[in-house]
């Protein structure tokens, strides 16, 4: 076998100095792939990664009996303060079995009936201040707005908790404490090992955002035991009160505390990126948005408040087209790992290591030769059932892979899916400021400083 290709390297730093941050690193790992090849090692800051950007390399890594997740240096860091909740969870940890068992059940594609009411009202209140900023003529911050309403919708859906997002001007503090911690975190493993002893400021701020999250969370919990309820309607019911059936207990309070503060921040994150860039491209294809709006329109007719019920959201399939094209071309998490159980060869003939991090780089897998000639147009009859039933399963990965894949999938597509297809029925989009897209990473995607202007597409405006 062969090792793993690679670019020439200098001691110490690596290829460190040609890897810029951000999401720029992310668009020279994805024009990698291109000019190197779908899979090759980068080594920075004293780790190494193999990146994997191709079909039949990808189809290789989805076999559970050679690999398993591998909670990669940024992960750890973010055990910080997401511990052994299910997303930074080794696979061998205890604990991850026994929460997804336990909550595997909430997000079933029938659990959608339970919190459908719940996200259409966090969407009307939305729509609330977005028909107040069409009276104004002010345009709205598209990525602020859609985190508003995914950060409430998971609040109250999974842990009956208000954070009132559409009544304050600025992001609830958690929103900021959480995008801190996420950045310093990102910031420790981009860094020669050692250095951040020198930021002792930044570190001290780091340990009071999670303080802030910690003591949030610790509050929402405390409340819920004090008011008796034992009911196992959302998740902190379910967390608090479902045995595990292996073990006939519960999860401990601990584990809780970090399933609480991953849910908070992989409940909302993505899917307000996702929300974000499907706006984006319904603004840029005006014939996409008619036909968006033709579907919603048959649906719901000119009604001035439609009341959507769960079963229109598997009506809506054109809107659900368009998310999933939008997750195609900027899937919101870029990439997820797994690493070898033993020691092996991949592709038939590269040796990679037991343990070692294999990164699969979503947006260039979404952009494989596979996918036709034309892979950045933006195009959602590549999601017409008849597309997809020819292509192969392992293209199109947004939600991961395998036992590890997204346990929020359904829960994000169902939000989404309601929320694009109101806006689209209520409003004409309007790109007042010709908007040049700019991706913002974290350590998810986002259309930085996008916004838009609103006009009521019936009554009103
Ligand atoms: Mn989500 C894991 C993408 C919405 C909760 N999510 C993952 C992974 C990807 C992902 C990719 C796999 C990561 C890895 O292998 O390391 N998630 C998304 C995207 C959206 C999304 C693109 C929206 C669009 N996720 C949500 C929502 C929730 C959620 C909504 C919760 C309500 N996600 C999770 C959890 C995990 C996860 C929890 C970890 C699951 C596990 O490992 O057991």
């Amino acid at each position: 076998a062969l090792p793993v290709p690679e670019r020439p390297a200098l001691p110490l730093v690596g290829h460190a100095l040609t890897l810029p941050r951000g999401f720029d690193g992310t668009a020279h790992l994805m024009r990698e792939v291109r000019d190197l090849g779908p899979v090759y090692r980068v080594r920075a800051f004293g780790g190494e990664v193999v990146i994997v950007g191709g079909l039949n390399l990808v189809a290789e890594l989805a076999d559970e009996s050679r690999f398993r997740k591998n909670v990669h240096a940024d992960l750890v860091e973010l055990r910080q303060f997401a511990g052994d909740g299910l997303f930074t969870a080794f696979h061998h940890e205890a604990n991850w079995r026994k929460a997804h068992d336990i909550l595997m059940p909430a997000f079933s594609l029938g659990a959608m009936r339970d919190y459908h009411a719940t996200m259409l009202r966090v969407a009307r209140s939305l729509i609330g201040a977005w028909d107040r900023a069409a009276a104004g003529r002010r345009a709205v911050d598209v990525p602020e707005d859609m985190t508003r309403l995914t950060f409430d919708t998971i609040g109250l859906c999974g842990f009956g908790h208000d954070f009132a997002s559409f009544r304050r001007d600025g992001q609830h503090p958690f929103v900021g404490a959480m995008a801190r911690a996420l950045a310093f975190a990102q910031a420790r493993t981009e860094s020669i090992p050692g250095s951040d002893l020198f930021r002792v400021r930044r570190s001290e701020r780091f340990r009071r955002d999670i303080a802030l999250m910690t003591d949030l969370v610790d509050e929402v919990v405390r409340r819920r035991r004090a008011s008796g309820d034992t009911g196992t309607g959302d998740l902190l019911g379910r967390m608090l009160h479902t045995p595990d059936a292996r073990t006939g207990r519960p999860l401990d309070d601990v584990n809780i505390r970090n399933q609480v503060i991953t849910f908070l921040i992989a409940g909302h994150e993505t899917t307000s990126g996702a929300l974000s860039f499907a706006l984006y491209h319904l603004t840029k294809h005006p014939e996409v948005l008619a036909r968006a709006q033709a579907e919603v329109d048959a649906l719901w007719g000119d009604e001035e408040t439609p009341d959507p019920d769960h079963g229109d959201i598997g009506r809506l399939s054109y809107i659900r087209q368009v998310l999933n094209e939008s997750l195609r071309l900027w899937p919101t998490a870029p990439g997820y790992a797994v690493e070898p159980l033993r020691d092996t060869v991949i592709g038939g003939r590269y040796a990679v290591r037991e343990g070692e991090t294999l990164m699969v780089l979503t947006p260039a897998l979404h952009r494989d030769p596979a996918w036709g000639d034309n892979v950045e147009l933006f195009d959602p009859e590549r999601f017409t059932r008849e597309q997809e039933e020819k292509r192969s399963v392992h293209l199109f990965k947004p939600f991961g892979s395998g036992e590890r894949a997204c346990i929020g999938r359904q829960f994000a597509l169902h939000e989404a899916t309601l929320l694009l297809g109101l806006l689209v029925h209520r409003y004409r989009l309007i790109d007042h400021a010709d908007y040049r897209l700019r991706i913002k990473q974290t350590l998810t995607l986002k259309p930085e400083g996008f916004t838009l202007e609103l006009a009521r597409r019936t009554t009103g405006e």
